[in-house]
């Protein structure tokens, strides 16, 4: 029988099974793109043996917001639309900790879009999944930013009014961009190679997956998912780079220096085909946390202090 100290070793030095990362049971529906996503995690999570207890994972409302709890390490369910500030919070207070921000497209870029582009701006160190699957899940489709023109659902019945929101083309137009790239749901080999270039970047690392909801928008991605030509696989040695396998089935490919920012916008702007890949990477932004020597807290009772004198300020004396 293992002892406690067993376990605990267990706990902080041995964490490389994929069930060692894995929480509660998912409740997404079958074929969800979420189930894809949560898998590179995990699989990111054993791979590079990440402490549960040093990792946490933030969300704000919506399908893909559940994530954190199928995940065995920290979490923070959140509030719709305000993942990054929690996870700005906590990494000011414990930059030690591997952040990850979940968040789907309603969440990020509706709801939350103040908070998405400060975020982008403060470059934290963090790995940001956009889970963007064109509709709000959770709520039962209605059309999200990203939802193309036309798109049926409960809020537009006669099709959606405005051309999509781009992601990616809005997070390369902010100062401090410091990393951007996309990939897909259906192609996992790639998701994971992505996700994995996302943590190992130094700052806001903001990945956009494009996530299928086969319970509302079940023909959303169908054509791209059945002709590998029209997907633009990006490749470059400072990037990500295509397996042969993958190269034998995804056969347009383009060479991309993350390193160009102006061709990573060009690129950013296609529907048709989408791209995947890593678009922009610039490792010299400076992270905010390092800026502000963020987890230098002063103790309580300097913030005690602190408060008394701010409230003796505004005191009306008798
Ligand atoms: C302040 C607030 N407004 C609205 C809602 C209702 N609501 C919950 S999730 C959601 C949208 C979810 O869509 P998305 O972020 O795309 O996530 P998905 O479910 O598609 O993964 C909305 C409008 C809420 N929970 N809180
Ligand atoms: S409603 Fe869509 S996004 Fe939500 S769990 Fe089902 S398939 Fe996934
Ligand atoms: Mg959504």
């Amino acid at each position: 029988m293992s002892t406690a100290s067993d376990r605990l070793q267990h706990l902080t030095v041995e964490r490389r099974a994929l069930e060692d990362y894995q929480g509660g049971l998912p409740r997404w529906c079958k074929g969800c793109g979420d189930n894809a996503i949560l898998t590179a995690l995990q699989r990111l999570c054993r791979d590079e043996g990440l402490k549960p207890e040093k990792t946490v994972f933030v969300s704000g409302i919506g399908c893909s917001s559940r994530l954190p709890h199928y995940m065995r390490t920290y979490g923070f369910h959140g509030i719709h639309g305000r993942a990054f500030p929690i996870a700005q919070g906590i990494k000011m207070a414990r930059p030690d900790l591997h952040v990850f921000v979940n968040t789907g497209d309603g969440d990020c870029c509706s709801i939350g879009t103040a908070h998405w582009i400060h975020a982008i701006r403060y470059n934290m160190n963090m790995t940001v999944l956009l889970h963007d699957n064109h509709i709000y899940g959770l709520t039962k489709k209605q059309a999200s930013p990203t939802s193309p023109l036309g798109t049926k659902s409960n809020t537009t019945p006669r099709g959606s009014y405005l051309d999509a929101l781009s992601p990616l083309t809005v997070t390369l137009g902010i100062n401090n961009a410091s990393f951007v790239a996309q990939a897909v749901d259906w192609i996992p080999e790639s998701l994971y190679q992505i996700v994995q270039a996302a943590f190992h970047h130094r700052g806001l690392s903001f990945v956009r997956v494009l996530q299928r909801c086969p319970e509302f928008v079940g023909n959303m991605f169908e054509p791209w998912v059945h002709d590998p030509q029209r997907m633009l696989m990006l490749g470059h040695p400072d990037g990500v780079q295509l397996s042969p396998g993958l190269q034998k089935i995804y056969r347009n490919q383009v060479v991309h220096d993350p390193a160009d920012i102006n061709r990573a916008r060009e690129i950013a702007s296609s529907e048709d085909p989408i791209p995947v890949g890593i678009l922009y990477r610039n490792p010299a932004v400076p992270c905010y946390e390092d800026l502000r020597r963020a987890g230098m807290l002063r103790t309580t009772d300097a913030i005690r202090g602190s408060l008394e004198t701010e409230f003796d300020k505004f005191t009306v004396w008798p």
